[in-house]
């Protein structure tokens, strides 16, 4: 009788990529400029991106004194939108209040 030869189990030598990954996240920047007023820049701030009286007033001296100033970081789309409806905002006033986006590092 010929005898078995014991099962080997190896486990296997590569390794499966995670199936969830983190999106990728993108800041929205407020750019300064000569010619928007300082309170509708934070108006535009509070009603685009629910920051407080607090917030938006810091966010919008610190694009004032530096030249941008990073408003908040979400998913790709919902950053564009919000980047696009607020420079929108200004545009619709005559205002050249402007608005970008950059993926994070
Ligand atoms: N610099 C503008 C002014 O003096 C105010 C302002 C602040 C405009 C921040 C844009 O992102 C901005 N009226």
């Amino acid at each position: 009788m010929p005898v078995p030869m014991p099962e080997i189990v190896t486990k296997p030598r590569t390794k499966t990529k995670p199936q969830i990954e983190r999106p990728k996240l993108y800041k929205v920047i407020l750019l300064n400029d000569d010619f928007t007023p300082r309170e509708f820049v934070v108006t535009v701030l509070k009603g685009e991106f629910k920051l407080s009286e607090d917030q938006a007033r810091r966010v919008m001296i610190t694009a004032h004194q530096r030249g941008v100033c990073v408003v908040a970081v979400f998913t790709r789309d919902v950053a564009e939108t919000k980047a696009t409806r607020a420079t929108d905002a200004g545009k619709a006033k005559g205002y050249p209040l402007m608005f970008t986006t950059e993926p994070e590092e």
